[in-house]
C-alpha cells in the first residue's frame, strides 16, 4: 500500500498496478487517475499498489475483478466497480454538474469517441510494452 490518505466523503478505493517505484505503470489505472484529478477527486481515495500480470495473479484483484485486472474501484456502498471505463464514468457521476461524460445527444458521443481512442492507446502502450519485456530472442524483429 502506497497511499494511506482516507477521505470518507466517497468511501472508495483505486487499486492499481505499480512497477519499480512507478505508481501507476497500468496505462488504464492512469486513465482512471487523471478522471480523479481532472474531477477534483484525488484525495478522496486511498490508493493501493498491486502487481499483477497475466504471469502473476494477485488474490485481492481476483477477489475484486473475476477477470483478474487492473483498475478496480473497491466500495463500502456497492459492488467493486471494473474496468477503467465504467470507473471513469463512476467518478464523473460522483460529482454535481461536472460532466466529463455527458448523459445524453452528439456530446455524449463525442466523450465516448475520445473514451475509445483513449483505450486504444492504453491498449497499443500495453502490447509496447509486453514486447520489450520478452527475452530479445523471442521478440519480433520490428
Ligand atoms: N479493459 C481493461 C484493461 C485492464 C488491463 O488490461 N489491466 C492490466 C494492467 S495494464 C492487467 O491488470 N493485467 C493483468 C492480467 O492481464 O492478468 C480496463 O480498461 O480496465
Amino acid at each position: 500500500m502506497l497511499c494511506r490518505r482516507w477521505h470518507s466523503r466517497h468511501p472508495v478505493r483505486l487499486s492499481y498496478v505499480t512497477a519499480e517505484g512507478d505508481l501507476a505503470s497500468s496505462p488504464y489505472a492512469r486513465k482512471a487517475l487523471v478522471c480523479a484529478h481532472e474531477l477534483g477527486l484525488q484525495s478522496e481515495f486511498e490508493v493501493v499498489s498491486v502487481e499483477t500480470s497475466p504471469i502473476q495473479s494477485s488474490s485481492e484483484v481476483n477477489l475484486a475483478n473475476p477477470l483478474g485486472k487492473v483498475p478496480v474501484l473497491l466500495r463500502e456502498d456497492g459492488p467493486d466497480l471494473f474496468d477503467s471505463a465504467v470507473i471513469c464514468e463512476y467518478l464523473d457521476s460522483l460529482v454535481a454538474g461536472s460532466k466529463l461524460f455527458p448523459q445524453a445527444g452528439e456530446e455524449r458521443w463525442r466523450s465516448l469517441r475520445m473514451h475509445a481512442l483513449a483505450d486504444g492507446l492504453c491498449d497499443a502502450a500495453l502490447a509496447v510494452r509486453r514486447e520489450r519485456n520478452r527475452p530479445p530472442e523471442l521478440r519480433w524483429p520490428d
